[in-house]
């Protein structure tokens, strides 16, 4: 496999060759990575890379679009069947420039937004002074309550009549919990502001039912497509007929030149696994292995924000627990041991954001490697492990050598990995 490339380019083989090889002999539990198909990775490979097609299928600004055309009507028809949306846009490069046409479909520069606080749980894009979204607009955020880690519906409901944003985006990207879209659907309509869900992190499980849908509730839905939906690297937006053309004119020429028209045709292919049945079975398994990894943890003394989780994902206080330890050395030294995590804020957090108090832990990916319940008890004992002597060189060397044997049982990617 790939011959050509190494022949041509031994360096980057080797880097690709190296990385399989991580992928394969660690343990993945960075709530926002998965593991795509063989048969995603092959449409991304291949020659649709080279055409340029502006515009929308059959209505292009170059020629020769006939058969991305048929890619890109294959993505739309499937995103819009799996999510039952009125219409699809599948060319935003990311959940990023997703969210960017989004906001600039109804919004001006100046304009006030309402979007949850990142350290709280929310997305660069929500808002925060560092993202186009704090430079270009006004923000106010709303949070977690402090003592249950929820959304505060009312601290919503106070903040939107207080305030009157233009739009309130819905969303996290470290929220372990079940977000009530009907609840801000009727803020947003009370205040009469756009609203917008960002359901990235939560994609593949709206679509398989194991989170209710914003579909009914959103002006407007973005998301990624490689998270819970197991997709090439990409975004996609979803509307109501009546904004298609706002979003799809925000997209393009607005917010980007050429779509990707290899990731558009890998977009497609993921959309069909995620149409046969097996997909929500493996959605139902992220989440029951995020339940038990949240139990195995709680059960060896790790407070968790929202005392457990219902979608993919689990946010781990280490102040309780480990009052000296931060989410930066905690990140560390499960590295070390071959179980990947990132360190995150925590409701409250008194560290900065390189520090951390906490870490987000998230099932998808060990969960399509075919994963499941005991394996997370497993987990959740060499976390508690590691954690408990974090700089015992001979303890993390020990958990290493059991991380790789378990993973050999759980082959990915055997022709790169080798
Ligand atoms: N970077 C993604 C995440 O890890 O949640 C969000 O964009």
């Amino acid at each position: 496999m790939m011959d050509n490339l190494k022949k041509t380019d031994p360096a980057v083989f080797d880097s690709i060759v190296s990385e399989a090889r991580r992928q394969a002999d660690g343990l993945e539990l960075i709530a926002s990575e998965n593991f795509v198909s063989q048969a995603v990775l092959e449409a991304m490979g291949t020659v649709m890379t080279n055409k340029y097609a502006e515009g929308l299928p059959s209505k292009r600004y170059y020629g020769g679009c006939e058969f991305v055309d048929v890619a890109e009507d294959l993505a739309r028809d499937r995103a819009r069947q799996l999510f039952g949306a009125e219409h699809v846009n599948v060319q935003p490069h990311s959940g990023a420039q997703a969210n960017m046409a989004a906001y600039f479909s109804f919004l001006d520069p100046g304009d006030k937004i309402l979007g949850m606080n990142l350290s709280h749980g929310g997305h660069l894009t929500h808002g925060s002074p560092v993202n186009f979204s704090g430079r270009l607009f006004e923000v106010v955020a709303y949070g977690v309550r402090e003592d249950d880690g929820r959304i505060d519906y009312d601290e919503v409901r106070e903040r939107a009549r207080a305030e009157r944003p233009k739009m309130i985006i819905a969303g996290a990207s470290a929220y372990p919990r079940t977000i009530d879209f009907a609840a801000f659907s009727e803020i947003a309509r009370e205040v009469d502001a756009c609203f917008v869900v960002d359901m990235a992190h939560i994609a593949g499980l709206v679509a398989t039912g194991h989170h209710p849908t914003p579909i009914p509730h959103a002006d407007i839905v973005t998301t990624t497509t490689h998270k819970t939906l197991r997709g090439p690297r990409g975004g996609m937006i979803l509307c109501r007929e009546q904004h298609a053309k706002a979003i799809d004119k925000a997209v393009f020429p607005f917010m980007q030149g050429g779509p990707l028209m290899h990731v558009i045709a890998a977009k497609a292919v993921a959309l069909l696994e995620a149409l046969k049945p097996d997909f929500s079975d493996y959605s139902g398994r992220i989440v029951a292995n995020a339940k038990a990894l949240a139990d195995g943890l709680m059960e060896r003394g790790f407070h968790l924000v929202s005392g457990g989780t219902d979608n993919h994902l689990l946010l781990v206080d280490l102040r309780p627990s480990h009052d000296e330890l931060t989410g930066k050395e905690a990140e560390a030294a499960l590295e070390a041991s071959g179980i990947t995590v990132n360190k995150n804020t925590v409701p409250g957090e008194t560290r900065s954001p390189f520090v951390t108090s906490g870490l987000r832990i998230g099932t998808p990916a060990l969960t399509s490697r075919g994963m499941n319940e005991a394996e997370m008890t497993q987990v959740a004992t060499w976390i508690a492990h590691v954690l408990e002597a974090p700089n015992d060189q001979d303890r993390i060397t020990a958990v290493r050598g059991e991380v790789r044997d378990l993973c050999a049982n759980f082959p990915l990617y055997v022709e790169l990995a080798g």
